[in-house]
C-alpha cells in the first residue's frame, strides 16, 4: 500500500515537473503572448493528474504537439473605404488540431485581435469541440478589423477581401469558420458569397452561422446563451438550485448574452444588469429583452439609450461595475478576462451562488481561484458555452445530408449535448480526485479523447 502511494505520488512529481518546464518553454518560444500563456497554463495545471496516470501521454509528447499549432496563418487584408481611402488590417487562422475532425472554431473582427487572442481561443476550441462529443478538430481566426462605425458596404468590402484570401485554407473537409465577436449572419452571408464566387461551387458546409434561407440551421444564433444557461441549470440543480426566482446579471449584449438572458427568463429568472463595452445597465425590476433585442440586433445602438426608453433603468459608463450589483447568478458573456480577482471578490462578498461563462475565458485564473476556493458554483467557458459549436456542427451535418431539422429538433439535440458535457465533465472531476472542479473536469474529460486519437494516429 505504501511502495503504491509512493509510486504514485513519483508519478505526479514527474508529471508536475514536466509541466513546468514545458510552461516555461511555451512563454519562451511564444513572447508577449498573455492570454495564449493563460489558457495553456489553465489547462496544463489541470492535465497533472491524467499525465500522472497515463505516463504515455507524455513519452509521446501530447503536450508539446498540442500547444504547437499545426499552422498560424497571418495574411494582409487590403480594402477601400466609403471614402475611396485604402485601408489594411491584418486576418488570421490558427489550425491547432484536427486529431478528431475538421479544424473548426469563430472568426473574430475586433480592434484587440492579435496573435495571442486568436492562439488562446484556438487552442481553447481543441478542448471544448471535444467535449461536444461531434467530430470537430481546434481552430480560430479573425482580424484587427474593427466593425464599429462602418458602413454596410465598408463591412461587405471588407469581408470580401478577408475571404479571398481565407478561402484558400478552408473547406467543408479541413478547416470551417463561424462568427464570434463582431461576426454574425451578416459577416458570414458575405463571406459564404465571397467563397463561393472564387471556388465556383456551393460548398454549404464550409462556413456555419449562415442564414437559414441558404443552409444556416435554426437554434444556432440562440446555441451558445442557451446552451450556457442548460449547463448551469445542470449544475444548479444538483444543489437544488435553479434559476427560477433567482436575480442573473449578464455581462455583454451581443449574441452569447442576448440568449443567455433570453433562456434564464424563459426559466424565470429576473435578468437585472446587462452592458457593452462603454457602461452597463441596472434595471431592478427586470431587462426589458425586446428593448435591448431591438437597440442591439436591429438599431445598432448602445445600452446606454435604454434609459431613455426606460427612464426606470440606470445606466453607469465602465463595463467592469456591472460585478458591483449583487446576484445569485452572473453570466460573463462579453469578452476575455472581464471579471479579476477584485470583481471576484465582490461577487462573492455580495453573495452568489454561481457562475456560467458564457465568453471564453473571461475570468482571470486569480478569479477562478476566488470562486472555487468559496465555493461558488463554476461553469467553466470550454463546458458552459460549447452550445454554440455543437449546433455548427449539427449544422454541417444537415448540410452534409442535405436537409434541415426544426427549431425543436434542434434545441432537443442541443440539452442533450449540454447535459452529456456536464455528466462527462463531473465524471472526470470525480476520477480525478476533484469531485466537482468543473474546471479541471472539462479539460480532462476534452483532452483525453483528443490525446488517445492522437496517439492512435502516430506522430
Ligand atoms: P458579439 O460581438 O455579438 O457581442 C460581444 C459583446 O461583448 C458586445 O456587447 C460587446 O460590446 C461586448 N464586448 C466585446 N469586447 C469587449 C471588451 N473588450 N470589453 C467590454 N465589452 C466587450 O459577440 P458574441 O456574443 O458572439 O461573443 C461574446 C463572447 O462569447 C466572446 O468571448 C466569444 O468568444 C464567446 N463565444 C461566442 C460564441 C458564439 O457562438 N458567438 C460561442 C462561444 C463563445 P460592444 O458592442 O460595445 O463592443
Ligand atoms: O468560441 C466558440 O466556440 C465560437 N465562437 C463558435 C465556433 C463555431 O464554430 O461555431
Amino acid at each position: 500500500m505504501k511502495l503504491q502511494q509512493e509510486v504514485e505520488e513519483t508519478h505526479t512529481r514527474y508529471a508536475q515537473d514536466y509541466v513546468n518546464h514545458l510552461l516555461e518553454t511555451v512563454v519562451h518560444r511564444n513572447p508577449y503572448e498573455t492570454e495564449f500563456h493563460q489558457a495553456v497554463k489553465e489547462v496544463f495545471y489541470s492535465l497533472i493528474p491524467v499525465l500522472a496516470k497515463n505516463p504515455k501521454y507524455i513519452e509521446y509528447a501530447i503536450l508539446d504537439r498540442l500547444v504547437e499549432p499545426d499552422r498560424l496563418i497571418t495574411f494582409r487584408v487590403p480594402w477601400t473605404d466609403d471614402n475611396g481611402k485604402v485601408r489594411v488590417n491584418r486576418g488570421f487562422r490558427v489550425q491547432f488540431s484536427n486529431a478528431i475532425g475538421p479544424y473548426k472554431g469563430g472568426l473574430r473582427f475586433h480592434p484587440s485581435v492579435n496573435a495571442s487572442i486568436i492562439k488562446f481561443l484556438g487552442f481553447e476550441q481543441i478542448f471544448k469541440n471535444s467535449l461536444t462529443g461531434q467530430p470537430i478538430g481546434g481552430g480560430k481566426g479573425g482580424s484587427d478589423f474593427d466593425p464599429k462605425g462602418k458602413s454596410e458596404l465598408e463591412i461587405m468590402r471588407f469581408c470580401q477581401s478577408f475571404m479571398t484570401e481565407l478561402s484558400k485554407h478552408i473547406g467543408q473537409d479541413t478547416d470551417v469558420p463561424a462568427g464570434d465577436i463582431g461576426v454574425g449572419a451578416r459577416e458570414i452571408g458575405y463571406m459564404f458569397g465571397q467563397y463561393k464566387k472564387l471556388i465556383g461551387a456551393y460548398e454549404a458546409g464550409v462556413l456555419t452561422g449562415k442564414g437559414i434561407g441558404y443552409g444556416g440551421s435554426l437554434g444556432r444564433k440562440e446555441a451558445t446563451g442557451y446552451g450556457a444557461v442548460y449547463f448551469v441549470e445542470q449544475m444548479l440543480n444538483e444543489k437544488d438550485l435553479s434559476f427560477n426566482g433567482s436575480t442573473v446579471v449578464v455581462s455583454g449584449s451581443g449574441n452569447v448574452s442576448i440568449y443567455a438572458m433570453e433562456k434564464a427568463m424563459q426559466l424565470g429568472a429576473r435578468v437585472v444588469a446587462c452592458s457593452d463595452s462603454s457602461g452597463y445597465i441596472y434595471h431592478k425590476d427586470g431587462i426589458n429583452l425586446d428593448t435591448i433585442k431591438r437597440l442591439k440586433e436591429v438599431e445598432n445602438r448602445r445600452c446606454r439609450d435604454y434609459v431613455l426608453e426606460h427612464p426606470d433603468a440606470v445606466y453607469t459608463e465602465g463595463c467592469s461595475g456591472i460585478w458591483t450589483i449583487p446576484c445569485d447568478i452572473a453570466l460573463p458573456c462579453a469578452t476575455q478576462n472581464e471579471i479579476n480577482h477584485l470583481s471576484a471578490e465582490l461577487l462573492v462578498r455580495n453573495g452568489v451562488k454561481a457562475i456560467g461563462e458564457g465568453a471564453n475565458m473571461p475570468s482571470t485564473l486569480e478569479a477562478i481561484d476566488i470562486f472555487l476556493q468559496h465555493n461558488v458554483l463554476f461553469a467553466p467557458a470550454k463546458a458552459a458555452n460549447a452550445g454554440g459549436v455543437s449546433v455548427s456542427a449539427l449544422e454541417m451535418a444537415q448540410n452534409s445530408a442535405r436537409l434541415s431539422w426544426t427549431m425543436d429538433e434542434v434545441d432537443a439535440k442541443l440539452q442533450i449535448i449540454m447535459k452529456n458535457i456536464y455528466r462527462e465533465s463531473m465524471k472526470a472531476s470525480e476520477e480525478y480526485g476533484v469531485p466537482g472542479n468543473l474546471v479541471i473536469g472539462a479539460n480532462i474529460a476534452g483532452f483525453v479523447k483528443v490525446a488517445d486519437a492522437m496517439l492512435a494516429q502516430g506522430v
